[in-house]
């Protein structure tokens, strides 16, 4: 069973006890210390070459930032997206960051990052920190910039149907010791009509209907790209409508090829369960909303497969206290992160306090979801920034109501929620037990 154990002996609750007064510097120290695994990112290894963001107009055409233009520009969408990249980055920062204060998080983000890496932050142009990303050499830059967050790997998001994702990996891309793999599955999953000529096409005997030894191939397709990528999980986004089980492709995608492959290779099964897709295309991939989540699914999928191992990422608030209790009765559920829109630190404060009160340290607090290279400088800063106090007043309390803690035990706990319950979770370093193939 997919449970999380202390290391043994690596804390003792005897050390020197941290007093009242140092609580807040040390958890501070250790949270800056710890090197953060960021386990879900839309970020590429260099071997997938083009395909990684990095830069400064790749960071003000964020989506999250052209969700934000929309409501201080006058342009119409149909015009933004005739600009070339360059014009739109400098509508963006004359816009968000010239004509108006960048107080939101997205925009501060910006910021961040530019100070980060020394550059102007008044700027009335992007000459500056054009000049500088130019001057970067992608490997040292990525090296800086992981070195700037606080991290030691980061988790991708990999396409097999993506047609220019897909042929990189067949022509075999080179693993990257710092970038783990993730097989994502929302064509196959969520849009199986659309898509399934393209597993045709690839030499697999599938019909639309799901028909045949349709399922069987499905298997076949997962088992060639597992070995193809060796991802540390497979996962899918769902929408808010999403019910387990049902009678859908979808629902027979699920039960009779997805779950039955992550049992066969040993590994877990993501889902970001809450998604409105699509509310108003015209703005493209900020155009998605949110909506409540049905949460039986989640329990009806952790009770019929016992033997899999479940991350799960809700993106509504109005789920997380059902997805804490729902933590609390299996231990196959993972939850993790504040997703998207529940990345803001009032929001990610709530849901954390929630989660460390109903759960303990048995969660993962948080992910990038970083699209840019340099999103994850200002990411993590925030992140860091925002557990700070809610890890301090977790100790202070337990210290108020008869246990003080030393220095190393706060040190396995904060590496335990950036670190080691991912580790185990998906096996990375050997450290959870195999289970048998399916
Ligand atoms: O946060 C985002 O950038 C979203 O657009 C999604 O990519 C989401 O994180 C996802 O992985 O589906
Ligand atoms: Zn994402």
């Amino acid at each position: 069973m997919a449970t999380i154990t202390e290391a043994p002996r690596s804390a003792s609750a005897s050390a020197t006890p941290v007093s009242a007064e140092q609580l807040s510097q040390v958890v501070q120290e250790e949270l800056q210390n710890v090197p953060i695994i960021d386990m879900h990112t839309h970020l590429f290894m260099p071997s997938l070459g083009r395909l990684g963001l990095w830069g400064i107009d790749e960071l003000l055409t964020y989506h999250y930032l052209e969700a934000e233009l929309f409501r201080f520009s006058q342009m119409k969408p149909a015009n933004y997206w005739s600009l070339t990249k360059q014009e739109q980055a400098d509508l963006i920062w004359r816009t968000l960051f010239v004509e108006n204060t960048p107080v939101s998080e997205s925009t501060r983000g910006v910021i961040a990052v530019l100070k980060a890496f020394g550059l102007g932050t008044t700027n009335s142009d992007l000459n500056e920190a054009r000049e500088y990303f130019q001057s970067r050499k992608l490997d040292a830059h990525i090296r800086h910039v992981f070195e700037l967050a606080g991290i030691s790997e980061v988790v991708m998001t990999n396409d097999p149907l993506d047609p220019e994702e897909a042929p990189l990996w067949e022509k075999g891309a080179a693993p990257d010791k710092q970038f783990h793999p993730v097989l994502r599955l929302d064509r196959i999953i969520n849009k199986w009509p659309q898509h399934w000529e393209v597993l045709k096409g690839k030499g697999y005997n599938v019909d639309q209907d799901l028909g045949g030894k349709s399922v069987a191939e499905v298997r076949r397709f997962l088992a060639d790209w597992y070995g193809r990528m060796k991802p540390v999980y497979m996962a899918c986004s769902l929408p808010d409508t999403f019910e387990y089980p049902e009678d859908s492709f979808r629902g027979r995608l699920l039960q009779q090829a997805v779950i039955p492959s992550c049992r066969e290779f040993n590994i877990p099964l993501s889902l970001m369960i809450g998604v409105r897709y699509q509310v108003n295309p015209a703005i493209k991939l900020a155009g998605d909303a949110v909506g409540k989540a049905n949460l039986r699914a989640v329990e009806h999928l952790c009770v019929e497969f016992p033997d899999n191992r479940f991350l799960i990422s809700v993106l509504s608030r109005e789920n997380q206290h059902e997805l804490c209790v729902y933590t609390r009765k299996f231990a196959n559920l993972l939850p993790f992160g504040c997703w998207w829109f529940l990345n803001q630190p009032s929001i990610v404060e709530e849901i954390t306090r929630e989660r460390i009160e109903m759960v303990g340290f048995s969660f993962i607090p948080q992910h990038s979801d970083a699209r840019v290279l340099e999103q994850v400088v200002y990411k993590w800063k925030n992140t860091r920034r925002t557990m700070a106090p809610i890890v301090t007043n977790t100790y202070r309390l337990l210290a108020e109501d008869g246990r003080q803690v030393s220095r190393e035990e706060i040190r396995r706990g904060i590496n335990r929620l950036f670190r080691t319950n991912f580790e185990r979770w998906v096996n990375l370093r050997g450290g959870h037990e195999r289970h048998s193939a399916a």
